[in-house]
C-alpha cells in the first residue's frame, strides 16, 4: 500500500476471468487505458475468448497492482463533464518475465494465442532509431543470441515463441505493434527477422514466409498513474485500485487488416479502423501529435511547466503548436482519407488543454534520442528538401540538445532518462559554446542521419535557436519565434 492513501477495501474481481486468446508484452498505463479498453468492449459487445495475457518484460510492478485484484482496473474517463470510471475484466492474467522466462514462452506458444501486442515503447525494439534495425550490440540482444532459453529482450521472446511453435506445428500468432513507431509494423517484422537470421536462418526463413505483422496507429492521451489519481478514485468509489489508470476521453485505432488466418477480435465493434495502409495516419499522428508533444515538453519543462495542459495555457506555446503544424508540420503530411488536417490540430490543442490531464512534461521527455527521428526529424528533412528551413522544429531539436545537457535555466539538475543520456551529457559537457555542443551532439548517428547532420543550414539553425535559449530562456525565444 502507497503510504498516505485513505484505507479502503481492495477492487476485487466480479466477472469471470476471459479466456486467453492475446498474449501482451508491455502492460503500463498506455495498454491499460487502450488495447484492454477495446478488447472488453468487443468481448461485452460480440464475444469471444480475446482474454488478455499481460506480460512486462521487467518489473513486477503492474503484476504486484493487478494480481491481488484479479487482473481487473479502474479506468477514469477525464472528459469536460468530470472523471467517469469504469471497471475493465478483459485481463486474464499478468507474469513478470525475468521471473519465469520459460512461462512467458509456453504462453505465448499455446495455440489458443493468436495476436501478440505490443506496447514496449521505443526502446523496447533494441533498434537503432535512425536506421529501423536490430542493434546486435544491445546487451539484451547480445544475451538472447547467446542463449535464447531464457529471454531478456521482446524480440527474444517473440523469436522463442515462434521457433517452439514452428517445432510444433502450431500456426504463428500474429504480432501487433502498438507503439509510436513509423511503419511500426515493418519496423517489428525487421527486428524480429534480425535477431531470427542471426539465430537460425531456416526459422528466419519460415518467419518471413508464414507471420504477419501489421502496422497500427494508436492513439490516447493516458499520462503516468499517480498516488493522488489512486486517492481521488478511492475517496470518489471508496475502492483502492493501485492499477488505476486516467486517460482523456478521445481514442483513435486504426490497423492494418492483416493477420494470420484473419484471427483477430473485431476491434471494429469498438471503434478501431482495419485499412489496408495505416501510412498515411501514422505520419499524421506521429508528426502532428507526438512531433507537438515533444516540442512541449522540451521547450515546457525548460520554461519551468510542469504539464503540457500548463504549457499551453501560456499563449505563446499554444501560439508555438499553431505556428508549427501550420508552416512546417501539415505541409509535409499527405492528409489520410476522412481526415481534415486543419480540424484534426485544431482538436489536438483542445486536447492538450484538457485541464484534468496532468501529462507532466518530463515524463514526455523521456526517451528523446528514440522518439526525435520519427516526431520531428522526418519533417525536418522533408522541409529541407523542399527549400525551407523550418526555424520551429530547429528550435525544438535545440531545445532537447539542452535538456539532455542536464540543468534547466534555474541551474538545477535535470533528471534526463534516455538509453543515451551518459553519452549525450558527455558529449555536451566536453565542448565549448554553443556551436561545439550542436555539432558534438549532432555526431550522434543513432539520432541524426548523416546527411541531415551535414546539412549546413539545418546546423546553423539549430546552433542559432541554441544560442537564443542559452540567452533568451525558453519562454523568451518560443514568444520571438511564435509572436
Ligand atoms: C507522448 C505519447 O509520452 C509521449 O511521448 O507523446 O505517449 C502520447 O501521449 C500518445 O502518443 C498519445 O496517443
Amino acid at each position: 500500500m502507497v503510504a498516505g492513501l485513505p484505507v479502503k477495501p481492495r477492487l476485487t474481481r466480479r466477472t469471470p476471468v476471459p479466456v486467453t486468446g492475446i498474449v501482451h508484452l508491455g502492460p503500463g498505463a498506455f495498454f491499460r487505458a487502450f488495447n484492454a479498453i477495446y478488447t472488453a468492449d468487443v468481448m461485452a459487445k460480440v464475444g469471444g475468448d480475446w482474454g488478455i495475457l499481460a506480460v512486462s518484460l521487467k518489473s513486477p510492478t503492474a503484476r504486484d497492482q493487478l494480481a491481488p485484484q484479479g487482473g481487473v482496473f479502474t479506468a477514469v474517463e477525464m472528459g469536460a463533464d468530470g472523471a467517469i470510471p469504469r471497471v475493465v475484466g478483459s485481463i486474464a492474467k499478468v507474469l513478470v518475465a525475468p521471473e519465469d522466462p520459460e512461462a512467458v514462452v509456453a504462453a505465448m506458444a499455446d495455440p489458443a494465442v493468436k495476436v501478440v501486442s505490443l506496447t514496449i515503447t521505443e526502446k523496447g525494439y533494441c533498434h537503432n532509431p535512425a536506421t529501423g534495425r536490430l542493434n546486435l550490440a544491445h546487451p539484451d540482444i547480445m544475451h538472447d543470441l547467446a542463449d535464447l532459453a531464457q529471454p531478456h529482450s521482446a524480440p527474444g521472446f517473440l523469436v522463442a515463441a515462434l521457433a517452439r511453435r514452428r517445432a510444433a506445428g502450431i500456426a504463428p500468432f500474429t504480432v501487433l505493434s502498438c507503439d509510436n513507431l513509423p511503419s511500426n509494423g515493418v519496423l517489428a517484422r525487421g527486428i524480429v527477422l534480425d535477431f531470427a537470421r542471426a539465430h537460425d536462418g531456416d526459422l528466419a526463413t519460415w518467419i518471413e514466409a508464414e507471420v504477419r505483422f501489421p502496422a497500427t496507429m494508436v492513439d490516447r492521451i493516458t499520462p503516468a498513474t499517480t498516488d493522488a489519481d489512486v486517492a481521488r478514485l478511492a475517496d470518489a468509489e471508496g475502492y483502492t485500485d493501485l492499477a488505476c489508470v486516467q486517460h482523456e476521453p478521445f481514442r483513435q485505432w486504426v490497423i492494418e487488416d492483416d493477420f494470420t488466418d484473419g484471427a483477430r477480435p473485431d476491434w471494429s465493434e469498438a471503434g478501431a479502423q482495419f485499412v489496408a495502409s495505416v501510412e498515411a495516419h501514422e505520419t499524421m499522428k506521429l508528426r502532428c501529435l507526438n512531433g507537438t508533444h515533444s516540442a512541449l515538453a522540451y521547450l515546457g519543462y525548460l520554461a519551468g511547466y510542469e504539464t503540457i495542459s500548463d504549457t499551453v495555457a501560456d499563449p505563446a506555446f499554444a501560439a508555438l503548436c499553431g505556428k508549427l503544424w501550420q508552416d512546417e508540420i501539415v505541409p509535409t503530411v499527405p492528409p489520410p482519407e476522412g481526415e481534415d488536417l486543419s480540424a484534426y490540430c485544431t482538436a489536438l490543442l483542445g486536447r492538450y488543454r484538457n485541464p484534468s490531464i496532468r501529462h507532466r512534461t518530463w515524463q514526455i521527455a523521456m526517451d528523446g534520442s528514440q522518439k526525435l527521428p520519427q516526431r520531428c526529424l522526418g519533417t525536418l528533412a522533408d522541409n529541407l528538401a523542399d527549400g525551407r528551413v523550418p526555424k520551429g522544429l530547429c528550435l525544438v531539436v535545440a531545445a532537447w540538445m539542452r535538456y539532455v545537457g542536464g540543468v534547466d535555466e534555474a541551474g538545477n539538475v535535470i533528471d534526463v532518462r534516455d538509453p543515451l543520456a551518459a553519452r549525450l551529457k558527455a558529449l555536451s559537457d566536453a565542448a565549448e559554446g554553443s556551436g561545439a555542443k550542436v555539432a558534438a551532439l549532432l555526431s550522434v548517428d543513432e539520432v541524426f542521419p548523416p546527411t541531415l547532420a551535414a546539412d549546413a543550414r539545418f546546423r546553423d539553425a539549430v546552433t542559432a535557436a541554441y544560442e537564443a535559449l542559452v540567452s533568451e530562456g525558453a519562454r523568451g525565444t518560443v514568444a520571438r519565434y511564435a509572436g
